[in-house]
């Protein structure tokens, strides 16, 4: 197994959401042994700790319902200028949400880093929604909603970084697996800019693994770097309760780890978002630890490398 140097940053990042706790997220991830998992599976792990934003004035808002526009902003820069550079150098950087909104920042500064490596960046998307909502589509206001659509290069979000999107990503080398909750005109751009959707449907019908290959074929073929984003809510709220908008009919636990171990198997991911874990919503911590599980399988463990080692 490849062993990796991987970099974890806390992003407390939660007023993206409508409800508030994901800000607890990255010290949930160190209490539930996310640093221990990993090095357990020799890699090298260091923890820089939480990062916090930068100051913004206030932005006029194109839709008066968006919610904590200055706020996203300011984490949206911070974390672009951050993950840029962690995306020019060796090793795997994990970002702790946090809310989604902090995607904003993440995949477009490794979508930038990526352009200056001379590699295209492509994108999983793991979610139960697609978050492709611009700042005048968005009925909620929540910011969550609308990381996808900014790394794509929609019109609207010059406000996020000051000054418009240099390296956006091709809608065509996303891929959202496990969709099932899109909004009217969030469908309609989704469709407009043939973004690559996986929805339950498809996952019952042709299975989790047969989507998920064809994508990876195509991100080694061309020689990509790959972002993986993982929100919470893309599993079954049974077993993972601690994320503010649960939506039935999720992903299982087996067939999760199966995209962990086929992103593993793989060899292509080169940073990972954790996103959208409320602690205040846990039970007993199952959540986070399903989480740090998941991480573990991703970054190389496997039930029959630990049948071999404990028998
Ligand atoms: N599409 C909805 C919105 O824009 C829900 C987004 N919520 C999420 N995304 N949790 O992952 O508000
Ligand atoms: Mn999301
Ligand atoms: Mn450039
Ligand atoms: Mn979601």
């Amino acid at each position: 197994m490849t062993l990796k140097n991987i970099t974890l940053v806390g992003a407390p990042v939660d007023v993206g959401a409508g409800q508030r706790g994901c800000l607890m997220g990255p010290d949930a991830y160190r209490t539930a042994g996310l640093f221990e998992t990993l090095e357990t599976l020799g890699h090298m792990v260091r923890d820089l700790g939480n990062l916090s934003p930068e100051v913004v004035e206030q932005a006029v808002l194109p839709n008066a319902v968006v919610k904590n526009f200055s706020e996203i902003a300011s984490w949206t820069r911070a974390l672009h200028a951050y993950a840029r550079k962690l995306g020019r150098e060796p090793g795997v950087p994990i970002y702790m949400g946090g809310d989604h909104a902090l995607a904003a920042g993440t995949v477009t500064g490794h979508a930038a880093a990526a352009h200056e490596l001379g590699r295209p960046l492509f994108v999983l998307w793991l979610d139960a929604h697609s978050d492709f909502n611009t700042l005048e589509s968005t009925g909620s206001g929540n910011l969550h909603g609308t990381p996808l659509a900014f790394a794509c290069g929609l019109p609207g979000f010059d406000g996020f970084l000051g000054h418009p999107l240099k390296h956006p990503l091709k809608p065509e080398n996303v891929e959202v697996l496990g969709v099932r909750s899109i909004d009217r005109e969030e469908r309609e751009l989704l469709v407009k800019h043939s973004v690559g959707i996986s929805d339950m449907r498809m996952i019952d019908e042709t299975g989790i693994g047969a989507l998920l290959s064809p994508f990876l074929d195509r991100v080694r073929a061309a020689n990509g770097l790959l972002h993986v984003s993982l929100d919470v809510d893309f599993l079954d709220p049974e077993i993972a309760p601690a994320v503010g908008t649960t939506v039935p009919g999720g992903v299982t636990l087996r067939e999760a780890h199966l995209v962990m171990e086929m992103l593993h198997d793989s060899g292509l991911v080169s940073s990972l978002d954790l996103v959208e874990l409320n602690p205040f919503l846990d039970d007993r911590g199952r959540t986070a630890r399903l989480m740090v599980n998941l991480v573990g399988s991703l970054f190389g463990r496997r039930v029959f490398d630990r049948i071999t080692r404990s028998f």
